[in-house]
């Protein structure tokens, strides 16, 4: 094939889109000439630990927001790649929450598998996207770190698979800048054993407050306060965990709420999410929302309603994640392969506003998980991407939600049914909140695993 194709990230999204292209190269089809960037200096995105904070060795902005300790926040087999199955990977089943560099190792055995690393500058920051009218054609700006030089390439379509979990929002607070503790953005945390015996406020409900806070639990914070804008988390939280309205300002080490109360604490984390950020993007291109399940703006939740050459992976708000992505890069092929026929912007405009009202429906997460399911199975359809049960992974989800409630320092002990391969996981040899060392090579220790009991 004579166009070529720029995917921006080498994280899950950016792999999914060079399997779905190997995929076809490996079926006979004759496949464009792909070049991907990637900041790093290795592929894996956020699966990448990095002890770095602010900027990288070069002066980019560091990817990395996750941590120390980091376990999976979700059962592994809601997120398996339907042509890769944890055992084949692994050569045997595995517990259900494997911490980072488990995950992070099945991520890269897939892709390490073929030639696909040759198409990927890493080392390559994009800074820049344009697209000419006149010639049809995308111009990518990028930066060779190394060398420290700038280089524009031609290309036909442009794939942003850059991640939304990275440019922190961080809202101010009255008083903030007095504070004599720590302030720092969960994109910034990186080791719970600094907050050992510490008095912690946590500023948001969602996923990082809550596993933050759960871990600087685990590793001997002596209390954990949650400060919520719009609702508790509520979960049956121990003794030394509490959920207060927002925060309304600090003066000294005393932080205030909206209800009147009040708590002398030592750090302050703000676990106030993230915001879609592509520095590299013109008005015209750019991509404007919040975290959500169906971003306003793309056609099937990838194809830019500005221009349709341009394709974004991974934009939406997660339950599904790694398969999700393979089901985006998967249609997003198909696409550009000319294998689906694109309609018209009127009927691509239609059918996402009509997503986005459904969308709009979704009352609980129960009702999310179902929405974000019927999301990908309305991609697979036309594609061939593997086929896998992805209504009995939205029951998987749903049950995981259950365990959360029950016991949210202890959900990640329990074991579920892969669809690929109908194995139920082992149970860990350790329980999450003693297993303190989340190496690779201490979570397979597999003369200590046991396998699990069918539950009722
Ligand atoms: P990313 O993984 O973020 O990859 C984007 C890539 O783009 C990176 O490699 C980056 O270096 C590169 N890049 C960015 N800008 C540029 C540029 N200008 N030029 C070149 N390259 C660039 N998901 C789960 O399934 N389970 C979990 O337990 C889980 N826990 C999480 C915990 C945390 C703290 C966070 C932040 C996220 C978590 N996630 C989890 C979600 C996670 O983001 C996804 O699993 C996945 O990494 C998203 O893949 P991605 O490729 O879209 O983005
Ligand atoms: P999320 O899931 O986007 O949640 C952001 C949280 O931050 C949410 O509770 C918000 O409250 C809260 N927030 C946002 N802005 C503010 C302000 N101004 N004041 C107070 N609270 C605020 O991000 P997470 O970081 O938790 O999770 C992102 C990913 O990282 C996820 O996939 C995980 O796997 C890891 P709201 O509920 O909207 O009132």
């Amino acid at each position: 094939m004579t166009f070529r194709v720029a995917i921006l990230g080498a994280g899950p999204s950016g792999l999914a889109q060079l399997r779905a292209f190997e995929a076809a190269r490996r079926d006979g089809a004759d496949i464009p000439e792909i070049v991907c960037y990637e900041k790093q200096s290795d592929w894996g995105g956020m699966w990448n630990y990095t002890w770095r904070t602010g900027l990288d060795a070069y002066g980019e902005p560091v990817h990395g927001s996750m941590y120390r300790y980091l376990w999976s926040n979700g059962p592994k087999e809601c997120l398996e790649f339907a042509d890769y199955s944890f055992e084949e990977h692994f050569g045997r089943p595995i517990a259900s929450y494997p911490p980072r560099a488990v995950l992070r190792d099945y991520i890269m055995g897939r892709v390490a598998k073929s030639n696909m690393r040759e198409h990927i500058r890493f080392n390559t920051a994009v800074h820049w996207v344009d697209y000419n009218a006149s010639t049809g054609k995308f111009a990518v700006t990028a930066r060779d770190l190394k060398q420290d030089e700038l280089s524009t390439e031609e290309f036909d379509h442009v794939i942003i698979a850059t991640g939304h979990f990275s440019t922190p929002n961080a809202p101010y607070f009255e008083g903030l800048e007095q504070f004599p503790g720590r302030v720092l953005h969960a994109h910034d945390f990186r080791d719970a054993c600094e907050f050992q015996g510490k008095d912690l406020l946590l500023i948001g409900s969602s996923y990082s407050a809550e596993d933050i806070g759960t871990q600087c639990h685990k590793y001997g914070a002596r209390s954990v306060t949650f400060s919520y804008r719009t609702k508790p988390m509520g979960f049956d939280w121990p003794e030394s965990f509490s959920e207060v309205p927002l925060l309304t300002g600090v003066t000294g080490k005393t932080a205030h709420f909206q209800d009147g109360t009040s708590k002398d604490v030592d750090a302050i984390i703000l676990c106030t999410g993230y915001q879609h950020h592509f520095p590299f993007l013109p008005n015209e291109l750019t991509l404007t929302t919040h975290n959500r399940l169906y971003p306003e703006g793309l056609y099937k939740g990838i194809v830019s309603l500005a221009n349709p050459k341009l394709f974004f992976l991974g934009m939406q708000d997660q339950y599904y994640t790694f398969n999700m992505f393979d089901a985006q890069a998967w249609y997003a092929r198909d696409l550009m392969m000319g294998r689906i026929a694109l309609p018209d912007a009127a009927a691509m405009a239609a059918d996402t506003r009509e997503w986005v009202a459904q969308e709009e429906q979704v009352a609980d997460p129960f009702a999310a998980i179902d929405f974000q399911a019927a999301y990908i199975l309305d991609l697979l359809g036309p594609t061939d991407y593997p086929a896998f049960d992805v209504t009995k992974v939205a029951e998987i989800f749903k049950e995981w939600e259950h365990h959360k409630e029950a016991d949210i320092l202890g959900y990640r002990n329990k074991s579920y049914r892969s669809t690929l391969t109908g194995t139920l996981a082992p149970v860990h040899h350790t329980p999450w909140m003693d297993a303190m060392d989340d190496s690779l090579e201490a979570f397979l220790a597999e003369a200590a695993t046991k396998p699990a009991k069918e539950r009722a």
